[in-house]
């Protein structure tokens, strides 16, 4: 079994949307804006790594963000999958407190006429960094509401310039198993490596993610650079990136490799696709008792449907 069934999730308490707005009221407000250079912390569980706050975060535009509740910041760090760091839940946020994600650097090559590299300061400041509030959908059926921040993942890409062979790009995490203890474990093949076509890949909603909250990422979200896909299963957003590379042949995924008839190179949300061990029709929202209905794309066809005319998505699921 690799990626476990959906499980029961207790209800908890969310942030009601008011709490955030205030919060929001702090970050994007005038005085926020001093608040902010004093370098007070905002509320939320106690932390070992340092919780930096983003300067210059601006909200997103109203086609980029959702208006549902968000999930507290204590759900989005304690529930997570993050298989370097464990295959439960919890792990990561246990077995990642002494994860170093300075000094970092994402290495941006292959079919590209620039090929670069990034340190993660040139990442924060390459475009202006937008919260972003979107639906994160897992494969097991459960969901939470994230406000990230990051810019549109074509900002970076533009500068490398991908060439006309440049049709998919693979994106791999740091293999260090000496940082991240669950590399020991053949559970998937190191490094963990994603991919997406290229104007998947180039569609505005795919967020280079470097923060949440307001803040830089917690290392059990991918600290220091991500992805986020939001209308495809959570496992195509890969974590802790170190490696951006544009190719000619569709990647084989660490999960297509494991397990090809479960997971395939697409992954896109779709409540008539069932996973061949359980629905998709419905998911648990983290914090509420009853289930909701999945929807198509994960909610956002309207923006995305356009990529897969033509394509039979019961077959290139
Ligand atoms: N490198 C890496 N990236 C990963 C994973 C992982 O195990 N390793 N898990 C994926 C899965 S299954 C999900 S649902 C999301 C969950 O993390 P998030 O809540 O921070 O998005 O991360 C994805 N990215
Ligand atoms: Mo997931």
């Amino acid at each position: 079994m690799l990626i476990k069934r959906p499980d029961d999730v207790r209800p908890s308490e969310i942030t009601p949307r008011s709490v955030y707005e205030d919060r929001r009221q702090f970050l994007f407000g005038a005085a926020g804006a001093l608040a902010l250079a004093g370098g007070g912390a905002l509320p939320g569980a106690a932390h070992a790594q340092v919780r930096e706050k983003i300067a210059g975060l601006r909200p997103a535009p109203a086609a980029y963000t959702v208006k549902e509740p968000l999930n507290t910041y204590e759900q989005i760090t304690s529930y997570v999958n993050f298989y370097e760091f464990g295959t439960d839940k919890s792990d990561p946020l246990r077995n990642s407190k002494n994860f170093r994600t300075r000094p970092w650097t994402v290495e941006v090559d292959g079919e590209v006429r620039k090929p670069r590299t990034f340190g993660i300061d040139d990442l924060l400041k390459l475009a202006p960094v937008e919260e972003r509030i979107y639906r994160l959908r897992c494969v097991e059926a459960w969901s939470m509401i994230v406000p990230w921040a990051g810019y549109s993942l074509s900002e970076l890409i533009r500068q490398v310039e991908p060439t006309a062979n440049a049709k998919f790009v693979e994106f791999h995490t740091l293999h260090d198993p000496k940082q991240m203890p669950g590399q020991k474990d053949p559970v998937l093949q190191w490094p963990y490596v994603e991919g997406l076509r290229i104007d998947e890949a180039m569609h505005p909603l795919t967020l280079l993610g470097l923060g949440l909250y307001g803040e830089l990422l917690p290392n059990p979200n991918g600290a220091p650079v991500r992805l986020v896909v939001p209308w495809k299963y959570g496992f195509k957003s890969g974590k802790s990136i170190v490696r951006i590379r544009f190719v000619e042949k569709m990647p084989t995924t660490a999960w297509m490799r494991s397990a090809p008839n479960e997971y395939g190179f697409y992954s896109n949300v779709n409540p008539k696709v069932d996973h061949p061990r359980w629905s998709q029709a419905r998911e648990r929202r983290i914090g509420e008792f009853l289930k909701r209905e999945t929807l198509m794309f994960n909610g956002y066809a309207e923006q995305v449907a356009s990529l897969y005319t033509g394509m039979d998505l019961r077959k290139q699921f």
